[in-house]
């Protein structure tokens, strides 16, 4: 059996994604999805210019080969470019593997764990009261676990996923204006004497079952963090989310000297190497690699089996950044893995997204229950993508007040 071809495309409805279609000779087709948040033409283009003129010829069923042979033969190691790029022709190939066999991608792993894996929202408000309405609706909709942002008061703009007037909901994956982003304020004194204090208001009006989560975004120090999660701890939150930069690594034990607040990281890891140390010191609870830009699906795999051995518990990456292809990718990972933890899942669910990647992977009461069909279970309609074309988009850049850059 050999791959006979690769098609690219970037673009999409509410965001630019990056699809790959591997073909072969017994016309079976695999999908991979590449979209690298905001750099979408990159990965593009490694896949283009090198990766495909490489595949083409090759056994689709070697995708352990090819992995290897991609990631030890770019001689660079790693880096989300060319993670994503090897993840999104991973994801096709054991998407052709699937269809092969006849069988949904779960069970090529070991079958399902469970019936439903639980997922979580996005709440925000730019005050705590609007904050409060938005996690309402998410309970009412039958949500068991929310992320809950808030504004802050007397910050000078909007911070990390805060919306600037009440009831708005913000795009915060990509600001499509162009590729020079836009300035967010953040003061991290004003934060840390405010978060706290309204997230003991959220438990007190949600009472004790809500599933709480709140998102840091790598804003604090590691002396911060350690005072930040200490302050929570009566809260009881499920997690507190990349608390500090995700590249230094001491970072979480000054925490987990202060704290027993469940830490969750690796949004931004493309690599076991990445989480190897947080793992195997246990200074981490949620792994949060996404199979795009960690290397699809054998290389997260890797890493969730070496999780497993920790106690740590996945929680992969789902912002809007990751198309219905990634998605359905994980749906397979989560409906197996023994450390499952929790997907975040934002419903993409427009009739344009639902048009151009069909698939019945299905959602219901904060559950995903997955797909029955071969390999991943989503397909993407060629004559649907005709209508997009990439826009070039941004995420914002963060000054502190003085104008001093900070991490966004
Ligand atoms: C999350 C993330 C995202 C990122 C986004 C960047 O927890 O969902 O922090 O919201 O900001 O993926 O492109
Ligand atoms: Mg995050």
């Amino acid at each position: 059996m050999k791959i006979t071809g690769a098609k690219i495309f970037v673009g999409g409805p509410a965001k630019n994604y990056v699809t790959i279609k591997i073909m072969t000779d017994q016309g079976v087709y695999g999908l991979g999805d590449a979209t690298l948040n905001n750099r979408e033409t990159l990965p593009a283009a490694y896949l283009q210019d090198y990766l495909i003129p490489n595949l083409i010829g090759m056994d689709p069923r070697n995708s352990e080969d090819i992995w290897q042979f991609f990631y030890r033969g770019a001689y660079f190691r790693r880096g989300p470019i060319a993670m994503a790029s090897f993840g999104a022709i991973d994801m096709a190939l054991w998407d052709i593997k699937g269809k092969l066999a006849n069988m949904p991608l779960y069970q090529l792993f070991g079958g399902k764990s469970r019936d439903g894996a639980m997922v979580y929202a996005h709440a925000t408000g730019t005050d705590l009261e609007d904050l409060m309405d938005s996690i309402t609706a998410y309970v009412e909709q039958g949500y068991k676990a929310v992320r809950v942002q808030c504004g802050i008061p007397g910050m000078p703009s909007a911070s990390y996923a805060v919306p600037e007037t009440r009831g708005a909901n913000k795009n915060y994956i990509s600001d499509f204006s162009g590729v020079r982003p836009k300035i967010e304020v953040w003061d991290t004194e004003k934060y840390l004497r405010f978060m706290p204090g309204a997230l003991a208001e959220i438990r007190a009006r949600f009472g004790p079952d809500l599933k709480i989560l709140h998102d840091v975004h790598h804003r604090l120090t590691p002396r911060e963090a350690a005072q930040f999660a200490k302050a929570v701890e009566p809260v009881g939150l499920y997690w507190l989310e990349d608390p500090t930069p995700a590249e230094d690594q001491n970072a979480l034990r000054l925490l987990r000297q202060h704290s027993t607040v469940p830490v969750a990281i690796g949004e931004v890891f493309n690599s076991i190497w990445d989480c190897n140390t947080l793992i195997q010191e246990e200074l981490i609870d949620f792994i949060r690699v996404a199979v795009t830009y960690a290397g699809g699906i054998t290389h997260v795999k890797r890493i969730v089996d070496l999780a497993g051995l920790h106690h740590v518990k996945t929680g992969f990456h789902g912002a809007p950044s990751h198309s219905p292809i990634s998605m359905a990718a994980q749906h397979h990972l989560n409906a197996w893995a023994p450390n499952f933890g929790i997907q975040e899942y934002l419903v993409l669910g427009t009739p344009e997204c639902d048009a151009l990647f069909p698939s019945d992977h299905k959602m219901e009461n904060g559950m995903v229950y997955v797909s029955d069909a071969p390999g991943l279970g989503v397909d993407f309609d060629e004559n649907e993508a005709e209508k997009y074309s990439y826009r070039a988009g941004s995420h914002p850049v963060v000054r502190l007040e003085d104008g001093t850059i900070w991490d966004y």
